[in-house]
């Protein structure tokens, strides 16, 4: 397939010098062979280390300079290789190439990363997901560089250090890491209306997913697509993943964060390895230029969405991700993006948030990555040919001959020339500009809370509860009283009943908020601008909720499949078979790592005791069936192992299936207990028993059942 050829290109220079030949002799960087790697050169081999041994010191001055600074933000990141294929043809909206003919294949890098974390934290953290996509396109890289959220938490770049540094770790302390659960980060948000959208979907399950094959993608701000006649058309990017839109239970995130903090970099890895490639349709939000005004809120406010009843998003192509980096380094730490990276027919809008970012990434850039020449790394440079008379900085590769580093000149025959307009160079979409120079907020941004019921009344009950719980969570952890008591005053303004559980269980009363909001004209603060008809705001958008995505399919799910030994080989192999068949991955668990012998005599080689793992790990149980195996597992050594997976997996609403002769350990289970018909706990006793545990597993979780499973 071209593109993906494409893309082994792009790694194969990366492997270029890779070791793996057995002829390759160990060297100095300057290519001399190495003897001895073992010793350090010294006056006698009990005597002090000479100053004079080369090989050592460009070994360790290496090593001291092994590490970069990490992002400021979006520290913690996963990347892997794919491409995009375009399926409809944007052509009359756009010229950019990539977007035009059907069929398409363009190579891509994707980054995905939790915001607040430094590079080391825990990959299931509360926070928003980077999903950052390079697009090696002919006409140069295309980097759309969003989240997995929609929208922002500011509405201007001026607010971003003071954001950022209010969510990082407290600086006196440096506690805490990787969380938003602290003092000072809710001391800013609740003083910032304009956060409050933002933060309905932070403190819903979309902030824990259960991997990044099952978020959704999103460009955030609004974009410009320009086409061969100049005209425009605002564009919001999606990406809406194959699998559905999943996440976890906050108290497994938490667990996770302990057994597996690796949990989204490891599977993402994984399926990719086992071919089980992550996919997205790719769609577009289009809105001509003269409906920009249409909307009962600003375009250029990048804390709203476009309802998709309003504008209905348009899937035109397919993001596939089938190739993992080959060195974590020099792919996912070097990559650099910068939504400024444009290619014709694609342009800016005047979003002030993307305004600012413009700056942004090149500088952050300089400081991380060291020089101007960072677009010559592999992983940045773009396959088509650059040609300009940039010349130098700090570790420049390109080895460019002759005299010439100017333009005009005669001495290099002109070259290199700038391209015709017929030519597709890029062209800066002319847009008329005039207006007064001023520091101020449009009042067509003054609306901080319609869109944050928006999406409140759009989740289902389940999802209305974790989101007040996560609310509960993180406020409890504030410590000043004053805070606690302006957030709830704050989620007043969104939903009653949400500001009156919240504030019983943090310990604060309801009361009117009476701060100025700076950020906007004096004359309109949001708070006064609560109108009857905004309060009762009732509109809802099924595409906000997750349950709305469930998707008939078990593909790229893990089952963990408890057993010991004597276990039945026949129930293990054939529902193994079945739910491979089907895309899942299935692991095996039983007491201890050595081989576990099966009621025929054959071997089954575990990949985790019962200790090394925990059923937070997996999206669904199977307790094989035998006899013998249920005594094992219920032996004083393994019972409360075992019966503590079970009660967990059933606390967080997963399926559960019961083989034959495991009726010991259901009985032991809190399963038992409980008398209502829960489709997603199948047992020896059901007819189709097989059938229904890929039903229910397909289902994510009975997130409905919750409260019933956990009274
Ligand atoms: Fe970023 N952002 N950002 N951001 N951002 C960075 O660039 C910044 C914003 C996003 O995997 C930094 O190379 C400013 C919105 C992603 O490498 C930095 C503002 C959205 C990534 C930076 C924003 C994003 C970054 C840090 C407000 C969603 C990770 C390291 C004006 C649409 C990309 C780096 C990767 C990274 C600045 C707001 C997404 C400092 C100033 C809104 C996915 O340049």
């Amino acid at each position: 397939m071209k593109n993906r050829n494409q893309t082994n290109e792009k790694s194969n220079q990366l492997e270029s010098h890779s070791a793996s030949n057995e002829e390759t002799k160990l060297t100095t960087n300057q290519g001399v062979k190495i003897n001895d790697n073992q010793n350090s050169l010294k006056a006698g081999n009990r005597g002090p280390t000479l100053l004079e041994d080369f090989i050592l010191r460009e070994k360790i001055t290496h090593f001291d300079h092994e590490r970069i600074p990490e992002r400021i933000v979006h520290a913690r990141g996963s990347g892997a290789h794919g491409f995009f294929k375009l399926n409809k043809s944007l052509k009359k909206y756009t010229k950019a190439k990539f977007l035009s003919e059907v069929g398409k294949e363009t190579p891509v890098f994707v980054r995905f990363s939790t915001v607040a974390g430094s590079k080391g934290s825990t990959d299931l953290a509360r926070d928003v997901r980077g999903f950052a996509i390079k697009f090696y396109t002919e006409e140069g890289n295309y980097d759309l560089v969003g989240n997995n959220i929609p929208v922002f938490f500011i509405q201007d770049a001026m607010k971003f250090p003071d954001l950022v540094h209010a969510v990082k770790p407290e600086p006196d302390n440096e506690i805490p890491q990787a969380a938003s659960a602290h003092d000072t980060f809710w001391d800013f948000i609740s003083l910032m209306p304009e956060s409050m959208h933002m933060i309905m979907w932070l403190m819903s399950d979309r902030a824990i997913p259960r991997s990044f094959s099952r978020m959704e993608g999103f460009g955030v701000h609004s974009f410009k697509f320009i086409n061969e006649e100049g005209n425009v058309h605002f564009v919001k990017f999606h990406f809406k993943p194959r699998l559905g839109v999943h996440s976890v239970a906050w108290d497994e995130a938490q667990r996770i964060s302990g057994v597996d903090p690796d949990f989204h970099k490891r599977d993402l890895w994984e399926s990719i390895e086992n071919g089980s490639f992550p996919q997205w349709d790719f769609g577009v939000q289009l809105i001509p230029e003269e409906d920009e005004d249409k909307f009962d809120f600003d375009l250029l406010d990048p804390t709203k969405i476009i309802p998709e009843e309003e504008v209905p998003v348009d899937i035109i192509g397919t993001l596939t991700l089938n190739k993992n980096p080959d060195n974590f380094f020099a792919e996912t730490e070097q990559v650099a993006f910068h939504p400024g990276h444009l290619v014709p027919g694609i342009d800016f809008s005047n979003d002030p948030l993307l305004q600012g970012r413009l700056f942004s990434y090149t500088d952050t850039q300089l400081s991380r990555l060291g020089s101007p020449n960072f677009h010559e790394i592999p992983i940045n440079k773009s396959i088509n040919t650059v040609h300009n008379n940039q010349r130098d900085g700090h570790m420049r590769q390109q080895i460019v001959k002759g005299k010439v580093s100017y333009e005009p000149n005669s001495m290099g025959g002109g070259c290199p020339f700038q391209a015709m307009i017929s030519e597709a160079g890029f062209i800066s979409h002319q847009e008329r500009v005039s207006g007064t120079k001023i520091r101020e907020r449009s009042r067509s941004f003054v609306d901080h809370y319609s869109q944050a019921k928006l999406f409140y009344n759009s989740q289902s009950a389940p999802e209305k509860m974790h989101l007040q719980n996560a609310l509960v969570f993180e406020l409890s952890k504030v410590t000043i009283p004053q805070i606690r008591e302006r957030m709830v005053g704050q989620l007043n303004y969104i939903d009653k009943t949400l500001a009156k559980n919240v504030a019983k269980k943090v310990g604060v009363g309801i009361k009117e908020l009476d701060f100025p909001n700076q950020s906007l004209p004096a004359d309109s603060n949001p708070i006064s601008l609560q109108s009857e008809e905004k309060e009762t705001y009732t509109k809802s958008s099924d595409a906000l909720s997750m349950k709305n995505t469930v998707k008939n399919t078990i593909k790229g799910r893990k089952i963990g499949f408890i057993m010991a030994n004597g276990v039945d080989s026949r129930s293990i192999n054939d529902l193994k078979m079945q739910l491979e068949n089907k895309g899942a991955t299935i692991e095996m668990i039983a007491p201890d790592l050595a081989s576990v012998k099966t009621n025929d005599g054959s071997i089954l080689t575990p990949k985790h005791s019962l200790t090394s793992t925990a059923s937070v790990c997996f999206d669904a149980l199977f307790i094989a069936g035998g006899e013998d195996s249920t005594k094992e597992l219920l032996a004083s050594d393994n019972g409360h192992h075992v019966l503590n997976f079970i009660n967990e997996a059933y606390k967080h609403c997963k399926a559960i299936y019961f083989g034959n002769g495991t009726e010991p350990i259901y009985m032991k289970s809190n399963v038992s207990s409980k008398k209502h018909d829960d489709p997603a706990i199948i047992t020896w006793r059901d007819a189709n028993s097989e059938n229904n545990f890929v039903i229910a597993i397909a289902k994510h979780r009975v997130w409905d059942l919750e409260q019933e499973r956990n009274s």
